[in-house]
């Protein structure tokens, strides 16, 4: 019997594809590149980034989409969803390390530690000269959660020691946490000095963190993003941040990766990472495998491990 073939466009974390290839035909190509003899094979695709509705529609027989990541905005999931085809991500097996990279980035943004290592690396520390202190701290902050899902909530449960108060919005408040819920996000804004931002890239988040949003964050305002560079109009950040309208920010991500705007690399109050939230080995391992049990659990069982909302299962 010949095995499943699954395709996999570009590029793929090397465990996953060693587990894809003892399980499955692993074809590494476009969709637009298969012959149509070899499209009709295809009942499977992991990708770790995009796959649109015209890669859908040239695989005629396609079952599942397995997208490396917990977002999975790259995926044209609502179309899948019109072909019956399930869609699957990897929640959960990160929530711990983008959680801590949220953390740390605050620190790192507050408190400039990458300054300040820069600052000796370059020869700076001699007798008498110490680096200057710095303008914030993070004790006595009010931080607004700017989503508070699996992730936003991990961040939370880490930010109670730092025993900063703690708020959030979303649209559907959560009667289970012990936090302040702000309806709106301006009204998030107008009353903290911080927000992390940990939402999803979908047309209602697009652009929300802009000029009006910053300005209410006030000039001792701090602004960490570990969800998508959608959320943000960077120049309207990369104005704030020059003119004082906020102190800080603190960013993994960016609109348009990897570019990132030279207005925001002159800027000597923003902490800039790239989207390294979950980038640990043991991490992108744990999502490495989840990206091939969605697979095989939909293959031999019917049940892959984490479908996404869009894409309910067939019978
Ligand atoms: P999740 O569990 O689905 O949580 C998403 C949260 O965002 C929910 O609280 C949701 O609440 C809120 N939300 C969604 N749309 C909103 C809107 N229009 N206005 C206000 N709140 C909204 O997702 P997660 O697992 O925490 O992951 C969140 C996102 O983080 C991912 O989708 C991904 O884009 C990003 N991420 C980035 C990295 C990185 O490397 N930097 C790593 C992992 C994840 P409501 O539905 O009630 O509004
Ligand atoms: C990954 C992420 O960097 O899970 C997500 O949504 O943004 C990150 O964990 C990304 O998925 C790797 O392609």
């Amino acid at each position: 019997m010949s095995r499943i073939a699954v395709l996999v466009p570009g590029k793929m974390h090397e465990r996953a594809l060693a587990r894809l290839k003892e399980r499955y035909d692993v074809i590494e190509a476009d969709a637009a590149s298969l012959d149509a003899e070899m499209a009709k094979r295809i009942r499977g695709v992991a990708v770790s980034g995009t796959f649109k509705a015209a890669s859908i529609d040239a695989l005629p027989n396609l079952e599942v989409i397995s997208s490396f990541g917990v977002g999975y905005d790259n995926v044209d999931a609502k179309h899948a969803a019109t072909k019956g085809v399930v869609v699957t991500n990897t929640p959960d097996v990160l929530n711990d390390e983008v959680a801590d990279t949220a953390i740390g980035l605050l620190l790192n943004t507050v408190r400039e530690f990458p300054r300040a290592e820069n600052w000796l690396r370059a020869g700076n520390w001699t007798p008498g000269k110490s680096y200057p202190l710095s303008r914030f701290s993070l004790k006595g902050r009010h931080v607004g959660i700017y989503g508070l899902g699996r992730i936003g909530q991990e961040i939370a449960k880490r930010l109670e020691p730092f025993k900063v108060k703690i708020s959030y919005h979303t649209r559907t408040r959560n009667a289970d946490v012990p936090y302040d819920y702000y309806p709106t996000l301006k009204d998030l804004a107008e009353a903290v000095d911080t927000m992390i931002a940990i939402v999803p890239k979908t047309p209602q988040t697009h652009k929300t963190i802009n000029a009006e949003i910053l300005s209410a964050l006030g000039p001792e305002g701090v602004f960490v993003n570990v969800g998508r560079g959608w959320t943000v109009d960077e120049e309207a950040l990369a104005a704030a941040l020059k003119s004082g309208a906020i102190g800080a920010a603190g960013l993994d991500v960016f609109y348009d990766e990897p570019h990132v705007p030279a207005a925001l690399l002159d800027l000597p109050n923003a902490v800039l990472l790239p989207h390294l939230a979950s980038g640990s080995v043991p991490t992108r391992n744990a999502m490495a495998d989840m990206v091939v049990d969605n697979l095989a659990g939909w293959f031999e069982k019917g049940e892959p491990l984490a479908p996404v909302p869009e894409t309910p299962l067939k019978g």
